[in-house]
């Protein structure tokens, strides 16, 4: 145990400090793996994080193609990691960020198991998202245990305007644009083969965890299409059918010092100061 707090401090310190870590070399398994992460998450919560909800990983056929993993993976959205709709990501906190479109549930209730996610009210709303995922370990490469240990490659979150939930409504077409252009396009049919799956495997994931959902949390249910690469700049959208869409750009690199002048998008300007995700955590 003392290495995977071990473990857990190191993935921390990369994550705050946005340089990148070799893979462990020590064996461990998906048990300890997640002992990892809830460390890694206690860590943050001690220094006055708070969680904004629950994501899952590796629902879709997609993404688990991309990133040669099989198993659905759970993992923890640090409030702090919050991007506003149609505002600025920070570049600086990330080493090599990608983004996909995400379905977010808003929880409606205490969910402490599998069958509490079929009960009325479970799912109190649903919007379109974009994940921010960038791994702590160099070349974005690892194993099972290692993406849940590094907390799923959580690394920032964007929340469109809430919609009604309608669970009749769980097949819908998905894009992701980068400037304009469409990426990847796919049905939100593809995550867990259907979406209304997410929430009580979400539960499941989370009990084997010794958590339990709470009401006012988010869910991602885990990306329907490949992560792209997010370059500074970048302006990312995703529009998901009836749900809504959401957008952000990433915030352009800082001007060199010494030259007069700002350029649009540096970070800082036109944030919501004490917003969540404004500063950088920890600073
Ligand atoms: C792990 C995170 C996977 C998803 O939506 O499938 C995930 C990774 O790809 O680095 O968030
Ligand atoms: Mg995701």
């Amino acid at each position: 145990m003392t290495d995977l707090h071990k473990l857990a401090a190191v993935l921390d310190e990369a994550a705050r400090t946005g340089r990148a870590v070799p893979r462990p070399e020590q064996d461990y398994g998906v048990a300890d793996a997640y002992r990892v992460q809830e460390e890694l998450i206690r860590l943050r919560l001690e220094r006055g994080d708070r969680l904004a909800g629950v994501k899952l990983g590796f629902t879709s056929e997609g993404k688990r193609r991309q990133m040669g993993v099989r198993d659905v993976i759970f993992g923890r959205v640090p409030e702090s990691s919050a991007i506003l709709d149609g505002s600025y990501a920070d570049m600086s906190r990330y080493i090599h960020p990608r983004v996909e479109p995400e379905v977010v549930y808003l929880v409606g209730r205490r969910i402490a198991s599998p069958g509490d996610a079929l009960a009325p009210g479970a799912v109190a709303a649903v919007a379109t998202g974009i994940e921010v995922i960038d791994s702590r370990y160099e070349d974005f490469r690892f194993s099972l245990p290692d993406v849940i240990a590094d907390n799923t490659s959580a690394a920032g979150y964007a929340v469109g305007p809430w919609q009604p939930y309608d669970p009749s409504r769980w097949n819908l077409g998905v894009v992701l644009e980068i400037d304009g252009r469409v990426v990847h396009a796919g049905s939100t049919g593809a995550i867990l083969g259907d979406p209304r799956r997410a929430l009580a495997e979400a539960a499941r994931l989370a009990l084997r965890a010794g958590t339990v959902l709470e009401p006012g949390w988010i869910l991602l249910a885990g990306a329907a299409t490949p992560a792209e690469p997010l370059a500074p700049g970048a302006r990312v959208r995703a529009e998901i059918q009836h749900l809504g869409s959401v957008s952000f750009t990433a915030s352009a690199p800082e001007p060199a010092p010494g030259v007069a002048g700002t350029s649009p998008g540096v970070p800082g300007t036109s944030r919501t100061p004490g917003s969540p995700g404004a500063p950088r955590e920890g600073s």
